[in-house]
């Protein structure tokens, strides 16, 4: 580590990106130096809208108990199906965006430098050429069975409906996400805990860092001893916590964070 490291959090200006990038080169000469936490905002200049955001966030028009929980499924499950469906459309339809780019080209550049872990769950990120994306709230176009399955539960065959079921025993499916109150899957947790102790820089990218555990990897990391970068046009939960601040849009400030020339 240098040893000009400012103490509290520095604003985005070119000094904090220089300061950033000698980070950077620290972290990229170590196995999994570089953790990545993305959230929402990493995909919304894809036209993806994120949650919290005042006017465009999902949140400003649905409340996040009736639309991601299970309870909320319970009660309406056709409302909560037919978002879903048209999410998964609209994700069908978008393309990754230069951050998502450029986080793929990086680890292509240092293979096994990086861990990239996503609270979303579009799947820009492996659309963009990201191997081994540690998706902590599950994929969007993927189901999985609301209850236990019984011996005829199949998902490639269910009867069709909003949403679709088992004809035998009248199980639901779902989308195969993470909603609130629901546990991450445990495997993939793991690893991302691991990834937060054992990196040297962790950049929190496009994240409001409202939403736990998720939220708490920048505090691991940075218990740990790395440096913890967040990125975001926007203040956020985490910025208290942070070694550096860079304020702007993802789409524009990970290419000239992570280009080599
Ligand atoms: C840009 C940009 C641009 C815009 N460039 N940036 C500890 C303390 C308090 C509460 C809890 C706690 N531990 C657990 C909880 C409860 C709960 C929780 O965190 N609640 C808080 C909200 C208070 N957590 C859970 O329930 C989790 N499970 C759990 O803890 O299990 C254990 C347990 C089991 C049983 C009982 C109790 C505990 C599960 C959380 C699941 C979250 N699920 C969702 C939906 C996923 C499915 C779906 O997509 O439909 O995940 S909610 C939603 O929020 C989604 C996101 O992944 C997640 C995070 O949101 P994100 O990505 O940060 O988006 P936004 O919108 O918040 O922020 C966008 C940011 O982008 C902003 O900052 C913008 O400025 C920025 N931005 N343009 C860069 N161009």
């Amino acid at each position: 580590m240098t040893n000009n490291i400012p103490t509290g959090p520095q604003a985005g200006c070119a000094t904090t990106m220089a300061l950033v990038r000698q980070w950077l080169a620290q972290a990229q000469g170590r196995h999994k130096g570089l953790a990545v936490l993305t959230g929402a905002g990493v995909s919304a200049e894809s036209g993806v809208p994120t949650f919290r955001d005042d006017s465009t966030g999902y949140w400003a028009r649905f409340r996040p108990e009736d639309m991601a929980s299970e309870a909320g499924y319970r009660r309406d499950p056709q409302h909560v199906w037919r978002w879903y469906e048209y999410r998964r459309e609209l994700v069908r339809n978008v393309q990754p965006n230069a951050g998502h780019l450029a986080l793929a080209q990086w680890v292509q550049r240092h293979p096994a430098g990086m861990t990239l872990i996503t609270q979303n769950v579009d799947g820009l990120h492996q659309k963009a050429g990201s191997p081994d994306v540690l998706c902590l709230h599950g994929e969007l176009l993927k189901n999985r069975w609301l209850n236990h399955r019984c011996a005829q539960c199949d998902l490639a065959h269910p009867a069709a409906g909003e949403p679709p079921y088992c004809p035998a025993c009248g199980n639901l499916v779902r989308p195969a996400v993470v909603w609130f109150g629901e546990s991450l899957p445990q495997g993939i947790w793991a690893e991302a805990e691991q990834a937060a102790q054992n990196c040297t820089l962790m950049l929190v990218v496009g994240t409001s860092g409202a939403v736990y555990p998720a939220a708490g990897l920048a505090q691991i990391a940075r218990q740990a001893g790395a440096r913890v970068v967040v990125i975001n046009p926007r203040p956020t939960e985490l910025d208290a916590m942070a070694h550096a601040l860079l304020h702007g849009p993802s789409a524009e400030l990970l290419p000239q964070l992570l280009c080599e020339d």
